[in-house]
């Protein structure tokens, strides 16, 4: 009995050693151990702004700032999204000057930096549009790990299925973790506030 015992022991041992070694290794690459950045999603881009002027990753140094892949044209996910994050800017109050948000198109052809500066206006003025040629945006896209495809539609047009993550950046424009918006505005701004 006293061996069987043991054996069982050694197996639940290796089992939980092995556990805690993959928790391990999934908390390490995913970023989320001690606050630690994550270096494997992100990376530098250079697109441009909705003033049709360039835009890159060191436009935001200095601030945390988030990124959201969309585009104009969305029927729901998108304007929901864009003013949820309107929402945590105007709960910033003046400290949004010292964060960002960066709304970056999945959908180059049709979001031009006007088509895209006309959208915008809908929502708050920290929210800065980007676009850029299709194989940049593609670029970004792979190094966001975003899914992004078009989906033709009927009547000839097309809308884009596309992954809907909020990406949360640091002030050295590293990514930090997935930003959850579905909390309080405030509370969202709180946790913004603490990456200043
Ligand atoms: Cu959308």
């Amino acid at each position: 009995m006293a061996t069987r015992a043991s054996h069982i022991l050694i197996v639940v041992g290796a089992f939980v050693a092995g556990l805690a070694i993959f928790l391990g290794v999934f908390l390490y690459t995913t970023g989320y151990l001690g606050g630690r950045v994550s270096s494997s999603v992100g990376g530098p881009y250079e697109l441009v702004g909705d003033n049709g002027k360039p835009i890159s990753n060191a436009t935001f140094k200095g601030k945390p700032y988030l990124i959201y892949f969309g585009y104009t044209h969305c029927p729901d996910v998108c304007p929901t999204t864009l003013f949820e994050i309107s929402q945590v800017m105007k709960a910033l109050g003046k400290d949004a000057d010292r964060a960002a948000a960066l709304f970056i198109t999945v959908d180059p052809e049709r979001d031009t930096p006007a088509v895209m500066k006309d959208y915008l206006a809908n929502f708050d003025p920290h929210l800065v549009g980007a676009t850029g040629d299709l194989k940049t945006i593609e670029k970004v896209e792979r190094e966001f790990r975003v899914y992004a495809k078009k989906a033709p539609e009927k009547n000839g047009d097309y809308s884009m299925n596309h992954s809907s993550v909020i990406y949360l950046m640091d002030k050295q424009g590293r990514f930090v973790a997935p930003f959850n918006l579905k909390r309080k505005p405030a509370e969202s701004a709180a946790v913004l506030r603490k990456y200043m």
